[in-house]
């Protein structure tokens, strides 16, 4: 396998509205993402990703953009982002944005001009159709925010696509000039300086030609989840390989596609080292170890999860792209609800087991990627009144789940604190005065009321928390080339609660003992692992080095790393 920066790097995402607000407006922005530029420094992370700071309505935050080289108003201005862009190269960050070219905003010039008439010129940019027979959409795909996923305009009386919310068109990939725009879009800022992409949902620019109507899922529904038409599409890798040439070929960048729904067969092809596209992808398989199989509905409708299935879905992935292309690691981000509530104890064992996840995810092989206050143990939030959430998925869905399926207030409430996107998007806790010290205003959403317990001031100047274990296993990535580069082989795949690897390179080796839950189970190192000597590169607890390590019992979400000799 090659060396390569972006193996080696520690990825962290800002989700700028969240982030920190330096002018008391409630809202974070650019000026209060160079005010903890030293704060990244400290924590020791290689490069930062952006969530879109670019031109837009704000129907869905950011992800709707109407003018790709402007900064939205109330994040601050193109001056700014410079600004932002030396104060991280200054210390050494790299900078990747949020490349959204599926769709754009409705207000983006293009689509004003789009929906004009049928024969303007850019009405080909986006996806347009004429009603069935009947005067219905022209199929029946549902869109990911609740209902159909196409809109009726009136004045052209035609109908246009959108995956995601009414306000975000889908752009019709299939015209060269909308391709030729994005890809100098894309060149324009890596002139300016940005070291990246991350592609959001890029595996659905090719939809199957004449957009046939998906397969029924869900019976009570109208509408269907029809990712079989949407996602992985027939061109999608000519449009790639396109951009490689056009764009990504020519300069020293790291890219990562959002790719949910993808085979690992394409994820391969998509990732090869020698004849890919992308350096890695953002695979969903393990997101889907607590959902119930099925429609996307899925989301809302949450099972137990299971280790073992975890283990296989994780291993699996290293399997199939080992000397291939390379994985990305991640268990939480602004879509997602918080790590340490979905898969630890965010109650009785916060700080273990949120460490935990974290040594997990910085030994597994891959490029590890922390979501903004995930380096503090951030939690999951639940509001009781509907009005104090914003995210627009979680109101369309309120309102579908209890005006048109007759859920409770409660029961959708329950999914909402489960599932809910907003659970990652309460401001980050800087510290314990007002508003956790994200804004000297009224913000934009609720903070987390535990922001007097959790939060990055009382966190930095700890030494056992779980900042400063972030900090030490982003530093550990550093020392130990085995932790980028060495093979990974799973042991005790079907043990309940234990996680057990190695790691190895040449004569380096790493043993990674994790346990998952709250018991104690015992640990029997399996014989195949032989070692003449051991010693402990990390750990949650505090650990005898002298204690044998053939046969332990592990306390409650306990994780250690050995090296082995
Ligand atoms: O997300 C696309 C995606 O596939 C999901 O994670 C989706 O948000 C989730 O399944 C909804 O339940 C990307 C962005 O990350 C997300 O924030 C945007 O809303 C979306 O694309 C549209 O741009
Ligand atoms: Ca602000």
């Amino acid at each position: 396998m090659k060396r390569q920066w972006w193996k080696e790097a520690v990825v962290y995402q800002i989700y700028p509205r969240s982030f920190n607000d330096s002018n008391g407006d409630g809202i974070g922005d650019i000026q209060g993402i160079i005010e903890k530029a030293d704060y990244l420094n400290e924590l020791g992370i290689d490069v930062v990703w952006l969530s879109p700071v670019y031109k837009s309505p704000n129907d869905d935050n950011g992800y709707d953009i109407s003018d790709y080289q402007k900064i939205m108003d109330e994040f601050g201005t193109m001056e700014d982002w410079d600004e932002m862009l030396d104060a991280l190269h200054d210390r050494g960050i790299k900078l990747i944005m949020d490349l959204v070219v599926n769709h754009t905003s409705d207000e983006h010039p293009w689509f004003v001009e789009s929906r004009k008439s049928k024969d303007n010129p850019y009405r080909d940019y986006y996806i347009w159709r004429d009603a069935k027979q009947d005067g219905s959409e022209p199929n029946n795909w549902v869109s990911f925010f609740s209902g159909s996923a196409w809109e009726y305009d009136r004045k052209s009386e035609q109908y246009f696509l959108h995956l995601f919310t009414k306000r975000q068109p889908d752009l019709n990939w299939e015209n060269p000039d909308v391709r030729e725009e994005v890809y100098n879009m894309m060149t324009w800022w890596l002139e300016r300086g940005v070291d990246g992409f991350r592609m959001d949902v890029i595996n659905n620019i090719s939809k199957t030609p004449g957009l046939p109507d998906a397969s029924v899922k869900d019976p009570q529904s109208t509408y269907q989840f029809a990712a079989e038409h949407f996602a992985n599409g027939p061109r999608l890798m000519e449009y790639l390989a396109e951009m490689k040439e056009q764009v990504l070929n020519h300069y020293d960048i790291m890219t990562v596609g959002e790719t949910a729904f993808l085979p690992i067969e394409s994820a391969r092809q998509m990732t090869d080292e020698q004849n890919g596209f992308l350096n890695m992808v953002f695979q969903f398989e393990h997101m889907a170890v607590d959902a119930k199989p099925g429609t996307h509905a899925g989301k809302w409708e949450t099972r137990q999860w299971e280790l073992p299935e975890l283990k296989e879905i994780m291993s699996k992935w290293d399997k199939e792209m080992d000397g291939v292309g390379w994985n990305s690691l991640y268990l939480n981000n602004h879509d997602q609800p918080r790590q340490v509530s979905r898969f630890g104890d965010d109650k009785r064992y916060h700080k273990q087991s949120a460490k935990l996840l974290a040594t997990y995810l910085h030994t597994m092989k891959g490029t590890p990627y922390i979501y903004q206050g995930e380096e503090l143990g951030m939690t999951n939030v639940q509001f009781t009144a509907v009005e104090d959430y914003r995210d627009v998925e979680i109101h369309n869905m309120y309102k579908e789940y209890t005006e048109e399926r007759g859920y409770s207030h409660d029961d959708v409430m329950k999914r909402i604190w489960t599932t809910g996107r907003d659970n990652a998007r309460t401001p980050v806790q800087w510290d314990d005065s007002a508003h956790g010290g994200f804004t000297s205003g009224e913000p934009w959403i609720k903070v987390n009321p535990n922001y007097k317990v959790i939060n990055a001031k009382q966190q930095v100047r700890d030494p056992e928390s779980i900042f400063n274990y972030y900090k030490q296993l982003i530093s550990l990535r550093k020392q130990e080339d085995v932790i980028v580069y060495g093979d990974y082989e799973l042991y005790l795949p079907e043990h309940k609660e234990l996680y057990v690897f190695t790691r190895a390179l040449k004569d380096e080796r790493l043993l990674v003992m994790l346990n998952f839950f709250s018991g104690e189970p015992e640990l029997k190192l399996p014989e195949e692992i032989t070692y003449t000597d051991h010693s402990l590169m990390i750990s949650n607890y505090p650990v005898n080095h002298e204690e044998s390590i053939s046969s332990l019992k592990l306390r409650p979400y306990e994780a250690r790393v050995y090296k082995l000799k």
